[in-house]
């Protein structure tokens, strides 16, 4: 390649680059998409490819430098060269004005004052340092003094630039704000988790929490997390402290750049440099208006897409912030005046215990019905058998219910002053619910389950997981029928719904000739479903529909995966060790590989089956990747190898052409060295398809 190309090539990654990060952050931050997806699919895979040819052209700010890394093996402890304060809270208008009056009295001298009120996101407050524009450095608040460094989770999060958006930024710029996740990732996660039987996140400030602390930033990518600024310090330098250093040295700050005087064009800069900043902040000349914009948003922050819990009121002036200065713990010209948490008194009827599909037995109060953010709550849940004993709940009881955004409720506390006299206590049952089969409780596990493979709500639970409309999607086959189905031995086994005739069916409560016609039509439709949706159905731990396709398309056959090691399902990549023991052991259980022939024989797909194009460059040739791939995910390098007329498949043998190995590629390579069979790298396989 000549000069002229190489030049080519820089400035062809140069204008992907621009025009893929203006279209994310017009998607992530403006929240007004300007590329369809397809088109910024493309635009991406084409700065990929040159990345890869070039590995010379990658930079630290490219748009393919978030998807995360290799779990850390620890995050590092880091000092924030200006603490991070605390917010004094204000719970109610009194207390608000019991603040501003403590401020005066220390600064008599200052009359009306503009206020910015915020909206108070309920989330993880960051620190982010950027180094001559460049985003070098992301820690959590942790005690205010110190955090950790979680830098390569903080790259995962698409609205915080990896660049500045300005020109010749100052040497060093800190930018705070609160990353959250949004409600509907939060009740994603929890889903996933809770169809896991992962214990759910409370709330999704903890969900966040737990989030920012992965060491795997390749999980943190996958879970969305959202980030608002709220303050930036320019020319944050050792030493300094916290507001003052925008003021003190104005003449080192590049000649072009206006520093804000005020939190309202702190703001405001913010949006400039490239940042979220929350649209819902107000200035306010009077506590009348802080009065109002609190009030106004204790209703309407129910309608937003993220928690908040309160209202933080600033000092608009600099000037100002700085004349009051902070005590041990707070800035003195800041407030956090918090709406009350949505909790309420009620009784405790009773305790019912749910079995789900995954045999984990979950607790429930039966509440006297009680009115709780906008809804009535009868039910609430008391989580497992740990919770039951701290809460010492007794039936009878009064206790505290708390429901936040569209969280599950959940008993928080039990006033034990008002319980009655010879209340019985609330323990967690031996024996299962269901099938009177004895509970198992693993000593280091929460959840107390029953292991009895025929139990009814087990079989229940599993059969409606079958049907879902993200698995099997076998419309009809609703609650009441599998109810009936399991309870009268029809169906055992989701294999056994294949074998159901018309005549089994029509006998049952309410179902009738028609019913029972469609229903034996739409479990027989659901035979063309694909084989990344049978494996989710399964439903393996940990096995949610995302994982499940990842896994389909590195194991196009039931066979290859049931085959298949840990180590070599964890080679896949977003396929961490966890699930890929749990689906190794998944295939070990005799009664599983029954079913799997059963389904066989009952013809449900557990192949894919898109077939590859017979022409292309790598037309005939057999691939298997292993090890991880410096830019290409397992997913990406199989779609190429196929697009391009090849065929991917998992165990190297004498049929394979080539062996695409990445970074600690095991066995799969030290048995195709000894077959002879030609090693790739990511590079020699994008040549190959280039050069063919
Ligand atoms: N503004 C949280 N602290 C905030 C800068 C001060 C501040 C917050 C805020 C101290 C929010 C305390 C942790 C911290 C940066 C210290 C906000 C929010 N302002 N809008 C006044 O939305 N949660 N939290 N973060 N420094």
């Amino acid at each position: 390649m000549g000069d002229n190309s190489i030049d080519d090539t820089a400035a062809r990654v140069q204008t992907l680059r621009s025009q893929l990060q203006a279209a994310s952050y017009a998607y992530y931050v403006l929240d007004a998409p300007t590329l369809p997806d397809e088109v910024y699919d493309r635009l991406y895979r084409e700065l990929q490819d040159l990345e890869a040819a070039h590995p010379e052209l990658v930079t630290p700010d490219s748009p393919t430098q978030r998807v995360g890394e290799k779990p850390a093996a620890q995050f590092t402890s880091v000092r924030h060269n200006i603490p991070l304060y605390s917010l004094e809270n204000a719970f109610d208008l009194t207390e608000f004005r019991a603040w501003e009056d403590r401020w005066r009295r220390q600064a008599p001298e200052i009359g009306q004052v503009e206020y910015v009120a915020e909206l108070k996101i309920d989330g993880n407050a960051l620190a982010l340092t950027y180094e001559n524009g460049l985003l070098v450095r992301g820690v959590t608040r942790g005690d205010g003094t110190a955090g950790e460094d979680i830098t390569p989770n903080v790259r995962t999060i698409r609205s915080i630039p990896l660049r500045l958006a300005i020109e010749n930024p100052p040497p060093v710029v800190e930018v705070r704000g609160e990353a959250f996740l949004p409600l509907d990732v939060f009740e994603q996660i929890n889903r996933d988790r809770a169809n896991h039987s992962d214990p759910p996140f409370a709330n999704p400030r903890n969900a966040a929490a737990g989030t920012l602390r992965q060491l795997d930033s390749r999980i943190v990518a996958a879970r969305k997390l959202d980030f608002f600024a709220y303050t930036v310090y320019l020319e944050a330098g050792e030493g300094e402290s916290g507001g003052k250093s925008e003021h003190e040295n104005p003449k080192s700050k590049p000649q072009n750049l206006k520093s804000p005087t005020s939190q309202w064009q702190a703001l405001e800069f913010l949006k400039s440099l490239g940042f979220r900043v929350n649209p819902n902040r107000q200035l306010c000349q009077s506590e009348t208006e802080v009065q109002t914009y609190f009030d106004e948003w204790a209703t309407k922050r129910t309608q937003l897409s993220y928690l908040t819990d309160g209202v933080v009121v600033k000092l608009n002036s600099f000037a100002l912030q700085q004349r009051l200065g902070f005590t041990q713990k707070f800035p003195r010209w800041a407030v956090a005046l918090k709406y009350p948490a949505e909790e309420a008194p009620t009784i405790l009827e009773a305790v019912s215990f749910q079995v789900g599909r995954t045999g984990a037995v979950t607790p429930v109060a039966e509440l006297r019905p009680v009115q709780l953010a906008g809804t009535t709550v009868a039910r609430a849940t008391l989580h497992n058998a740990d919770r039951i004993a701290e809460l010492d709940i007794h039936q009878g009881d009064t206790v505290i219910v708390r429901k936040a955004g569209e969280i599950i409720p959940e008993v928080v506390r039990v006033l034990a002053d008002l319980r009655p006299e010879d209340a019985s206590k609330i323990t967690m049952p031996t024996d299962c619910p269901q099938c009177s089969s004895a509970l198992v409780r693993p000593d280091d596990g929460a959840v107390t389950r029953c292991i009895n493979i025929s139990c009814p709500a087990i079989v229940q639970g599993a059969i409606i997981h079958w049907a879902r409309r993200d698995a099997l999607d076998i419309e009809g086959l609703g609650e009441k029928w599998v109810k009936q189905l399991v309870e009268q031995r029809l169906v055992q086994s989701v294999a056994d719904l294949y074998i159901l005739s018309e005549a089994d069916l029509e006998p049952l409560d309410r179902m009738g000739k028609r019913l029972a016609e469609k229903l034996v039509g739409a479990i027989a439709a659901s035979k063309t479903r694909p084989w990344a949706a049978v494996l989710y159905a399964l439903g393996i731990r940990h096995v949610g529909a995302v994982n499940a396709k990842t896994l389909a398309q590195n194991f196009p056959t039931v066979d290859a995966l049931g085959s298949a090691s840990a180590e070599d399902i964890e080679t896949v990549h977003t396929i961490g060790p966890e699930i890929a023991q749990a689906v190794y052991q998944w295939f070990q259980v005799p009664a599983n590989q029954t079913l799997i022939d059963r389904l066989r024989q009952a013809g449900v797909q557990l192949a894919s089956t898109e077939a590859a194009p017979a022409t292309g460059p790598l037309a005939g040739k057999t691939f298997v990747l292993t090890g991880t791939l410096p830019t290409l995910t397992r997913p990406e390098a199989t779609e190429i190898i196929e697009a391009a007329g090849g065929k991917v498949t998992s165990s190297v043998s004498k049929a394979t052409d080539y062996l695409v190995a990445g970074e600690k590629a095991g066995s799969k390579l030290t048995k195709a060295e000894g077959l002879g069979i030609a090693i790739l790298t990511e590079t020699d396989l994008l040549t190959l398809v280039k050069a063919a």
